[in-house]
């Protein structure tokens, strides 16, 4: 028995019509990993090569529902190998990108194909992980927002990523080298040139009364930053992504680390023509705009503080009378230094570090070890305490899952995925070990980062 094309076609039914033109059979979108050429000085000084996702700085915003997928073939047009990491998703271990250890770097001209859920609403970032030190500072990052169903209300949703560059103001080239012993064995890499959105004077207009949700992200490689508002009130809802059980009032100056978020909800109080900001502390403790805005119009502002964002799923408190406890020392750098680390299986004093490249350790681990810090047990709650014994402030992230800090009388603070660790101050984080896989555990101020503060854990 033969089928002719059109019984072939009747037998089917409708379905192999269907599968013709399936959108599964598209190619994923991509994000290009390339040079491009942008203006991050101020109009006037010459443009600037930077490594982009897709050409701009920041990369494309990836904006996806809760319980949504990210999908992204991700094309690498460099010249060196890279890979990108999803900044505080609960995500899938091998889609954590980070080269090394979750993957094997892209090289030139290969790909990689992400794809994975996202759980949990919030704001989010993404960054090169393979060599970030310097993949970060030259342009690539981005941002990822995921959606609520119900999102808050607001009149709009603004989205302020900040970020600083060290360029040379003859040239617009980003200055090198990147590996500087001085930055690596101090504070790390500080731009001399702040921005915001990838734009050096970056401003918002708005109305007397209008009620926005600011959302900021430190993409700065080692900058810490000290903010407050002008011309606006209101309330921190979420930390890292992670809303807060009650909106906080806004009182006091919001510290910012590399790689931090917060969501806010403001209300415009400044009049028409009256200055409204995103204030910046500078170091010699005055305050210059960061963000201005333009105040236009009025309208009737809201009695009401806002309420709470709805709550992510897996915000169960770990249990703390059951948590293995671990601590974490950080060691080295300049005017603290170590007596010795362990770097590539070997031990080594501080010389014999430097030499290689190290200038920091975690609990006398320089840099990633075969073997991970801890084996957590799937479910697993464990509490570690962080001690800085550096004369510097450290911004140490967990990948793949949100943790908490406890606070004094065992309460647990909100979830945060970065911590600002400062010298001679330990702190505690806790969480439950429910993510399988291999979980970096580094300093988000990336040249520390690059010369020997990264540890990782992994749960079985
Ligand atoms: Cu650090």
């Amino acid at each position: 028995m033969t089928f002719t094309r059109r019984a072939f076609c009747a037998g089917l039914g409708g379905v192999a019509g269907l599968a013709l033109t399936r959108p599964a059979l598209a190619a994923p979108p991509t994000l290009t990993a390339r040079k491009a050429t942008v203006q991050l000085a101020p109009e006037g000084y010459p443009t600037t090569e930077v490594w982009s996702y897709d050409g701009t700085l920041p990369g494309p915003l990836i904006r996806v529902p809760q319980g949504g997928r990210v999908t992204r073939q991700l094309i690498n047009a460099l010249d060196v190998p890279t890979s990108v990491h999803w900044h505080g998703i609960r995500i899938d271990n091998a889609m954590d990108g980070v080269s090394g250890l979750t993957q094997d770097p892209v090289p030139p001209g290969g790909t990689f194909d992400y794809d994975f859920a996202v759980p949990d609403a919030g704001t989010y970032w993404y960054h090169a992980h393979k060599n970030s030190m310097e993949q970060v500072a030259r342009g690539l990052s981005g941002v990822l927002i995921v959606d609520e169903a119900t999102p808050p209300d607001v009149d709009r949703d603004e989205i302020l990523m900040l970020g600083d560059w060290l360029l040379d103001p003859d040239t617009g080239a980003f200055v090198e080298p990147f590996a500087n012993p001085m930055t690596m064995s101090h504070g790390g890499r500080t731009g001399n040139l702040v921005g915001v959105n990838g734009q050096y004077a970056y401003g918002l207009t708005a109305e007397t009364g209008e009620r926005l949700r600011l959302r900021l992200i430190n993409s700065a490689n080692a900058r810490i930053f000290g903010l407050r508002l002008q011309g606006m009130s209101g309330w921190t809802v979420a930390l890292d992504g992670m809303p807060l059980d009650q909106p906080e009032p806004l009182t006091t100056e919001i510290i910012l680390a590399p790689a931090q978020r917060v969501d806010l909800i403001v209300d415009v109080t400044a009049a028409v023509d009256q200055p409204a900001a995103l204030l910046m502390a500078m170091s010699d403790d005055s305050w210059q705009a960061l963000v201005e805005v333009t105040v236009t119009g009025g309208r009737t502002p809201r009695a009401d503080p806002p309420a709470p964002l709805p709550a992510n799923p897996n915000t169960a408190l770990p249990d703390l009378s059951q948590a293995r406890s671990l601590e974490i020392a950080m060691e080295g750098g300049a005017m603290a230094g170590m007596d010795s680390a362990v770097f590539e299986g070997e031990r080594l004093d501080f010389r014999g570090l430097i030499e290689r490249g190290q200038y920091w350790a975690l609990s006398g681990q320089s840099g990633l070890s075969d073997t991970p810090f801890a084996t957590l047990q799937r479910g697993e709650p464990v509490r570690i305490k962080l001690v800085n014994r550096t004369v510097f402030p450290h911004a140490m992230h967990l990948h793949g899952t949100h943790f908490r800090q406890i606070g004094p009388d065992r309460t647990l603070g909100p979830l945060r995925d970065t911590i600002l660790s400062f010298p001679d101050e330990p702190l505690e984080i806790a969480f439950t070990a429910d993510n399988p896989g291999k979980w970096l555990f580094h300093c988000h101020m990336l040249a520390h980062a690059a010369t020997g503060m990264t540890t990782w854990i992994e749960v079985a």
